[in-house]
């Protein structure tokens, strides 16, 4: 460290790594929380003592701790009101919180906070029976991390967001499942049976939505906001209008490396924009993307047919101008299997450029970038990163395919 006139001050770098310490030994703390620790009733929260309850260590806890929650099955409705990660500290399959079916498993409010490793289930709520998640802005919000959102309901008029609901806030899903939640009622032109979100900061990664149910929006409803899929799977999700896999309304919409399929409705439209007169009102990329065996139209776009969407290097059932409209040969989708067969014209035909840098897996995390060399490349390669090499010498990545999973 140098003063304002360039002397050095080798003093003063002891103390301020002693002071940063200070600080942080002094403001972030851990709590725990066991359901099957004796005594957890009195407990005080730390690891030895731990709580029997979610709620008393959020209630405990101050902004920036971590509270640890131990396997177990904790019949509870959260709520949230600062800045927490919690974390079920053997994941998903162990830790579960159960709503009951007498109020929402988790709300959020206001705050930043990170969930890992839980199944939340059994939520009953007017919206976002798994979770509801509000804020003011971008800045707040949920990521959730390695965990299922299952079997939750909401039944009412406005029905939105069987799984999750989130508003004015970013709402990001890495590696988790949004499963078997139903928004019921279809008194209201909105819905999302497994999230639904308003403007909201909506991005999955390497995650899936599936069989999910709602009047529109069986998987995904976004209303004047983004929602931005990569590496993610949505699939067998119903609706009883239109938007069967993603329903839009104001906003943009992005599929990167994403498999739709299987969505069902009585009308049309997997992915479902609505434009009114303006076709720049939602508006749609999809890109290293399948499509496939949805009802109806794969894409629709009403009510300009078309209008706003851009569509490249993918595969939509029934075709799409300038991109692949034949059968994906997915390995067994109706026990829902969609990795690639040999043969499968998605293989080695995306486009690596679509791909932010820092991506190097698929939604299982295996090697994104590989080569077959039984398929000849038609999409397009890149260079390989991090290679201290001019341009002109480096050597190129094998050309990822089309969907969430690479064939290896
Ligand atoms: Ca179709
Ligand atoms: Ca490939
Ligand atoms: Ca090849």
């Amino acid at each position: 460290m140098k003063t304002a006139d360039g002397r050095s001050r080798r003093g003063a770098v002891p103390v301020s790594l002693a002071w940063m310490l200070f600080l942080l030994l002094a403001v972030v703390q851990d709590w725990y929380v066991d359901v099957n620790a004796p005594g957890c009733s009195t407990g005080t929260g730390t690891q030895m003592d731990p709580f029997c309850n979610i709620q008393d260590a959020v209630d405990a806890a101050a902004d920036g701790d971590t509270v640890h929650i131990a396997p177990g099955t904790y019949f509870e409705n959260v709520v949230i009101e600062k800045n927490l990660n919690l974390i079920g500290t053997e994941g998903q399959q162990v830790t579960i919180v159960d709503g009951n079916a007498t109020g929402r498993v988790v709300e959020i409010v206001d705050s930043e906070v990170a969930i890992r490793g839980f199944t939340l289930r059994n939520g009953y709520a007017l919206a976002g029976a798994g979770i509801r998640v509000s804020g003011t802005g971008p800045e707040d919000g949920l990521t959730l991390r390695n965990s299922t959102v299952t079997g939750n309901v909401v039944d009412d008029a406005y029905s939105r967001g069987g799984g999750i609901a989130a508003y004015l806030c970013t709402l990001t899903l890495v590696g988790t499942t949004v499963s078997f939640n139903l928004a019921g009622d279809y008194y209201y032109p909105e819905g999302g049976g497994g999230i639904f979100a308003w403007r909201t900061v909506l991005s999955l990664g390497d995650s899936v939505v599936r069989d999910n149910a709602a009047p529109f929006g069986g998987g995904i409803c976004s209303v004047w906001g983004t929602a931005e899929l990569l590496n993610s799977v949505v699939v067998e999700n119903t609706t009883d209008f239109r938007g069967s896999a993603i329903w839009a309304r104001r906003g943009h919409v992005t599929l990167t490396n994403s498999t739709v399929a299987r969505n069902t409705c009585p009308f049309s439209g997997a992915l479902y924009l609505v434009n009114f007169s303006d076709p720049l009102y939602t508006t749609a990329d999809v890109r290293n993307s399948v499509l496939w065996e949805n009802t109806g139209a794969e894409i629709e776009s009403a009510p300009q047919p078309g209008a706003g969407i851009l569509v490249q290097y993918s595969l939509v059932e029934g075709g799409w101008p300038g991109n692949l409209g034949t059968d994906p040969l997915f390995v067994n989708a109706p026990s829902g299997d969609f990795r690639l067969l040999s043969g499968s014209p998605c293989i080695d035909a995306g486009n690596n450029t679509f791909l932010p840098r820092r991506i190097s897996t698929d939604i299982r995390g295996l090697p994104r970038f590989v080569d077959d060399p039984a398929t000849p490349d038609t999409g397009i390669s890149d260079f390989m990163p991090l290679m201290h090499l001019p341009s002109g010498n480096r050597p190129t990545r094998p050309v990822v395919d089309m969907g969430a999973y690479e064939f290896q």
